[in-house]
Parts: structure tokens; C-alpha cells; sequence
């Protein structure tokens, strides 16, 4: 018989391993825990999109001090009360669309085994010794400090009271893995990222490096991984955390599947976990001669309202709380948007509800209902024909941007900067946004003769918003899957490729749109408190007195007309008023809230056609109720009888600007 000799390839899998910090057990998960949650989520999400393999690890770190006092405070013991908080984790997780690929609990047999043969090889390999240790000891960091260290009798990293203690135990060497640690960082620009953290650990090991107690006497604390060789102690509680990014894998149980994701990719960290993952973390693996992960990513703290998030101030925010009034694409996206990851920021509940409305149901939301809408309407439902000969330049400005966003977002990617991802990616709405007011399609579709126009600029439209679809879904899985699936395209996003679904033009003509629900229906600001400018009136004002300007009727004073509030506002939402063939019922947002107005423009414009548009609204005429609907303002426009043209901005301006 003849054997086909099959070349071997020689091309090596792709792979990516993302891990998160295990989180303790002794609370439930607050928006800290999300935060870089969901900051490996959109990681794992965009490296599949790439075509890699990847391993998406997070959890829970069940043992140790603070998690046995949480347990004896609710009168249960330390397992009972790790099997009842992980739940929070876990739920918390589905809720936010995490697509972690395991799930490890430090409690688990498949890493407690781990961790003892570890202590096992450190203890083979001479760089273990035990020790007599006197000095001062935080209790709920479980961290040791030196007398220098020491702030007025306070730890110094949570400021708590900390006690003199002294007992045996055992420590590993670390001091002297400090001078090829430096060589290491050094030499490896993206090993502690960003940049200011590597000068920190930098700046950290010019100092001396102590070596680390890894030990805790059981008499002292029982909640911990007995040490494999001495009953008399447990793992000191980061020894066994950190041990997590292998054991799972497969160290010391699965050589060939730890030997495929080992050395991690990433480790998301926040600062405050910065040391303990460059400096202990480090040194065990060179000690276990081991390979170090390849980034370590420290990103900024969140603030809440300017304040530090704490229980005793009462103002945690819980993600579940904002998931689901915002929904969770919502939230990953404020999250990821709002501050440029590697630095603090704060949260508040007003710059999320502003995102909300501005950039999901604004600009995304409605470019896409106002597309399938005349998708729906012009084209019956289905996804058009480009036609060549209909080309214009601002459609190859389209497919261009398109492109050009997709080196932009590798690129970006790559550096972990997710806001600007997203801008690039919302520079794609705006500029299809404004390529759907420049086109018109609805003037097209008023004369036969520009039907092959009509259909290449939905189809455009469509193709810009499939693409879009692709770049979102790391960040707002659900809204991209709504988004592709409503355009017809029929392959599940978690089966997307990119590049070889995203180039221009592959979304089939033919296939049949659904409109569905809106991505991100508006939400209602709430209504903010009134601000009084410095020298304006405080109460509204008046009807104008025109007779007492003293001069001609038909002029008024400067004075009489700076007493008109005219405001840029967007048009956000419109639909026709039943029975009146005039009238059109507008949301107009005009920043500081979105007001309801009734306009007799109907005759000239459909809903769709004004959708998104900037207009000029007086803000501040009497409201009056027309036809049983109340109207808080008037929009301006030309023509005498009937409205012959909106008054309308070339630029664009954000919405409640002032109009002078
Ligand atoms: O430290 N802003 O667990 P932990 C941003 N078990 N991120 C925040 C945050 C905030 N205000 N608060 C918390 C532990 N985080 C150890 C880790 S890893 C081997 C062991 C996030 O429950 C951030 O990622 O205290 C931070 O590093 C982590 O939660 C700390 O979680």
C-alpha cells in the first residue's frame, strides 16, 4: 500500500491566555470586579475574532484571612460561606455576557494539589528555609511590614491598625531573583504595562528586596491549603492565589496542555494588585523555572462621584443594578469608554446616562433603526444591489473608513487602549450618519430614475453597519449579534472571522432585514436641577415688553432678543401625530434634557427624514398642549404658509449649545 507522506506543518497555533485577578469571596463583586472583568472579556472576545485559541481564566480566591472573618461574622464556616458568595460571581458574570473558558475556585481540588506540589519543588530546589519572624503583621491584608514601613502604627497600603507579631515560618528567597527581575522588565518593555507601572516596580526594586514569608502558623489561621511537608502550616493566602494561572492550565497535571498556554498572554490586574503579581509572582515562576507571562497589565481604580467606593460610605455600585437599568452592553461599553484604561476614573450614574443616550441610542441606535426603516420602506425589506455605475466618491469614502478602522482597532487593541477603539469606531457612525443626510435617500426615492442610486447608498449603509456590527462585538456582544442578524447576515458572531468577514461587501444583496426592537431605546434624563447662570434671571422670563423699547414695532433691542433661549437641540425621536397630517411628534435633546415638541412639518418631512438632525429650538416659549400633546418649545424653519426648509447647523454642534 502506498502511505501519503502529509508534509508537517509547521505553522504554530495562535493562542491567547487571558487571566483576571481571582476575587475574594468576603463580599459580593462590585463595579471594580467588572471593570476588568469585562476588560478580558472584550480581549477574549477580539483575539477569537482574530482566529486565535484562546483560554479566558477567572475566579475566586476562597481562602485566607478576610474570607474566614467574613465567614465567622455570618456564623458559618469558611467553605459554606465560599460555596454561597461564589454564586455572586458566577451569576454576575452570565448577566455581563463574560465568556470565560473556565473558572477556578482556590477551594478546588484541581488546584489545592497544585499548589502543595509547587511548595513540593520550592522546597526541592533549596529556596525555601524556615525562620523566626518578629515584627509587624496586617491582619486583614495578611502583609508583613518593616518597623520603616510602618506609618504610625498603621499599614501602610489600607491604613488599618497593625500588630507586633512573632513566630516561625517558612520563607522563600526572593531577595535573590531581585537583580535578574530588573534585567527582565528592562529588557521586556511590554512585560508591566503601561509604561508609569513599569517605572513604579522599577523604582520598587532599587530598594532591597526582603525575601517572603509564605507561611501561616495553623494556630493562627486554619483557612488555607495545608503545607504538603509541615501540618503545622497553611499557604500564605497570595502563594496560593497567584498559583491559580497555572493550575489551571495544567502544571504538574497536564504537562502538554499547560505547555500550550503557558507563558499567559495577559494578566488584568488593577494597581492595587501591581507588587504581588510583578514582584512575588515574578520570582516564584523564576524559581519554579518557570517563563514569565508575557504582559502584565495594571489598570487605573474607579472612583465613584469623586469619592473612594466604600462600604462605610454607602456607595458601592453594584453592576447588576446598572446592567440592568442600562442593560449590559450599556454598561461593558461605559465602562470601556469612559476612561482610558491604565488610568483612574470616576463613575457616575449621569456620565453613564449621557453615553447612553448621546452614543448608543444617538448616534448607533438611530442610524441603525433609520436604515433598516428605509431598507423596510424603499427597498421592501430586502438587502439592495450596489450598483457600479451609481458609485460616488463619499461611498468609497465609506469602504475606505471601513478599512482604515480595521488597522486602526488591531493596532489599538494591541496597546489595551479600548476608548479608543471605540472612538475610531464611532467616527465610522458619525461619518455614516452624515452620509445618510448628504444622500437623502428619501429624495432619491421620491423619482424613479434614482432607484440603482437608492439601493447603493442603503446598501452602503448596511455594509457600514455589518461592519460595524463586527468591531462592536467584543465590546457589546448582544448588540452586535441584534445588529448582524437584523441585517440578514447569517453567521453567529462567535463564529465571525476577522479578516475574512469583514471586508467590504460581503453582506449578501437579497436577504431579508428585521427591524426588531431599538439597540438602545432612549432613556429619559432625569430632570437636573435648575443652574442659575451668574447674572441672569432667576425667574422665566416675562412676555417681551415691546412698547416700552421706545422704537418701531417691527425692530426689537438687542436686550429684547437675548431673551430668547435658542438652543441647538438633536432630534432624537419623531413620529406622526394620529389624525393630523401636519404635525409631527419630536424628542429633541437639547443636552441638559430632551424635550417633547410638537411641529407642523409633517407635510415636508417623515420621521426619518429628520431623525438625527440638529435643529433650532426655542427653549424657553410658554408650552402649550396641541391636539392633547404637550409641546415644550418651538423648532425654527422657513416658509410662510407651509414649512418650506428646517433651519439647520453645515458643522456639527453638540446638542444645547446656544444659538446667537
Ligand atoms: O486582590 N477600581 O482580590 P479583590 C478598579 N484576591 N478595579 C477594582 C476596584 C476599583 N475601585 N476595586 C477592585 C484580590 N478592583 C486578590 C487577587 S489574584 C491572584 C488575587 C478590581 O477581590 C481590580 O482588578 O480585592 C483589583 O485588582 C481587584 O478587583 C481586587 O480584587
Amino acid at each position: 500500500m502506498k502511505t501519503v507522506k502529509r508534509k508537517k506543518t509547521t505553522q504554530k497555533r495562535r493562542t491567547f491566555y487571558v487571566t483576571t485577578p481571582i476575587y475574594y469571596v468576603n463580599d459580593v463583586p462590585h463595579i471594580g470586579h467588572a471593570y476588568t472583568t469585562v476588560a478580558a472579556d472584550v480581549l477574549a472576545r477580539y483575539k477569537r475574532l482574530r482566529g486565535y485559541e484562546t483560554f479566558f481564566l477567572t475566579g475566586t480566591d476562597e481562602h485566607g484571612q478576610k474570607v474566614q472573618q467574613a465567614a465567622a461574622r455570618n456564623g458559618i464556616d469558611p467553605q459554606a460561606h465560599a460555596d454561597r458568595m461564589v454564586v455572586a460571581f458566577r451569576e454576575l458574570w452570565s448577566r455581563l455576557s463574560i465568556s470565560n473558558d473556565d473558572f477556578v475556585r482556590t477551594t478546588d481540588p484541581r488546584h489545592t494539589g497544585v499548589v502543595q506540589e509547587v511548595l513540593r519543588r520550592l522546597q526541592a530546589a533549596g529556596v525555601l528555609y524556615t525562620a523566626s519572624y518578629e515584627g509587624w503583621y496586617c491582619l486583614p491584608d495578611e502583609r508583613f511590614w518593616t518597623e520603616e514601613e510602618v506609618r504610625e502604627g498603621r499599614c501602610p497600603e489600607c491604613g488599618r491598625p497593625v500588630e507586633h507579631i512573632s513566630e516561625s515560618n517558612y520563607f522563600f528567597k526572593m531577595s535573590a531573583y531581585r537583580d535578574r527581575l530588573r534585567q527582565h522588565i528592562r529588557r521586556h518593555p511590554d512585560f508591566i504595562r503601561p509604561e508609569t507601572r513599569r517605572n513604579e516596580v522599577l523604582g520598587f526594586l532599587d530598594r532591597p528586596l526582603e525575601d517572603l514569608c509564605i507561611s501561616r502558623p495553623r494556630a493562627r489561621l486554619s483557612w488555607g491549603i495545608p503545607f504538603p511537608f509541615d501540618k503545622d502550616y497553611v499557604t500564605y493566602v497570595w502563594v496560593d492565589a497567584l498559583v491559580n494561572y497555572i493550575s489551571i492550565p495544567g502544571y504538574g497535571r497536564d504537562e502538554r496542555r499547560f505547555k500550550k498556554w503557558w507563558p499567559a498572554d495577559v494578566h488584568l490586574v488593577g494597581k492595587d494588585i501591581l507588587t504581588t503579581h510583578a514582584v512575588y509572582w515574578s520570582t516564584l515562576l523564576m524559581a519554579l523555572g518557570l517563563a514569565l507571562p508575557k504582559t502584565l497589565f495594571a489598570h487605573g481604580w474607579w472612583t465613584v462621584d469623586g469619592e473612594k467606593m466604600s462600604k462605610s460610605r454607602g456607595n458601592v455600585v453594584d453592576p447588576n443594578t446598572m446592567a440592568g437599568e442600562f442593560g449590559t452592553d450599556a454598561f461593558r461599553y461605559f465602562l470601556l469608554r469612559e476612561v482610558p484604561f491604565g488610568q483612574d476614573g470616576d463613575f457616575s450614574r449621569k456620565a453613564l446616562m449621557i453615553r447612553y443616550n448621546s452614543e448608543l441610542a444617538n448616534d448607533l441606535g438611530n442610524l441603525f433603526s433609520r436604515t433598516l426603516s428605509m431598507i423596510e420602506r424603499y427597498t421592501g425589506g430586502r438587502i439592495p444591489k450596489p450598483n457600479a455605475r451609481t458609485q460616488k466618491a463619499d461611498d468609497r469614502v465609506l469602504a475606505a473608513s471601513a478599512r482604515a478602522l480595521d488597522r486602526t482597532v488591531a493596532r489599538e487593541m494591541d496597546r489595551f487602549s479600548f476608548h479608543r477603539v471605540l472612538r475610531e469606531i464611532w467616527t465610522l457612525v458619525d461619518k455614516a450618519n452624515r452620509y445618510v443626510d448628504q444622500n437623502a435617500p428619501w429624495e432619491l426615492a421620491k423619482d424613479g430614475r434614482n432607484i440603482a442610486r437608492l439601493e447603493t447608498v442603503l446598501y452602503n449603509l448596511a455594509e457600514t453597519l455589518r461592519i460595524l456590527s463586527v468591531q462592536l462585538y467584543p465590546f457589546i456582544p448582544e448588540t452586535a449579534e441584534r445588529m448582524a442578524s437584523g441585517l440578514g447576515w447569517t453567521t453567529p458572531m462567535d463564529r465571525v472571522r476577522m479578516p475574512r468577514d469583514n471586508g467590504w461587501g460581503k453582506l449578501k444583496s437579497g436577504r431579508t432585514i428585521q427591524k426588531g426592537r431599538a439597540l438602545f431605546p432612549r432613556m429619559e434624563n432625569e430632570p437636573s436641577p435648575p443652574q442659575p447662570v451668574p447674572g441672569s434671571q432667576k425667574t422665566p422670563p416675562k412676555e417681551m415688553p415691546m412698547e416700552s423699547t421706545g422704537i418701531e414695532p417691527s425692530t426689537i433691542s438687542i436686550d429684547a432678543f437675548r431673551k430668547l433661549d435658542l438652543r441647538v437641540g438633536r432630534i432624537v425621536s419623531a413620529e406622526k401625530v394620529t389624525g393630523a397630517d401636519k404635525l409631527l411628534k419630536l424628542a429633541v435633546d437639547i443636552g441638559s434634557e430632551t424635550r417633547q415638541v410638537v411641529a407642523g412639518i409633517a407635510t415636508k418631512y417623515t420621521p426619518d427624514e429628520i431623525l438625527g438632525r440638529s435643529v433650532i429650538l426655542v427653549a424657553n416659549l410658554k408650552p402649550a398642549v396641541i391636539r392633547g400633546i404637550e409641546s415644550r418649545g418651538m423648532i425654527l424653519a422657513a416658509g410662510e404658509k407651509e414649512v418650506e426648509a428646517l433651519a439647520t447647523f453645515i458643522e456639527s454642534v453638540p446638542p444645547g449649545s446656544r444659538v446667537k
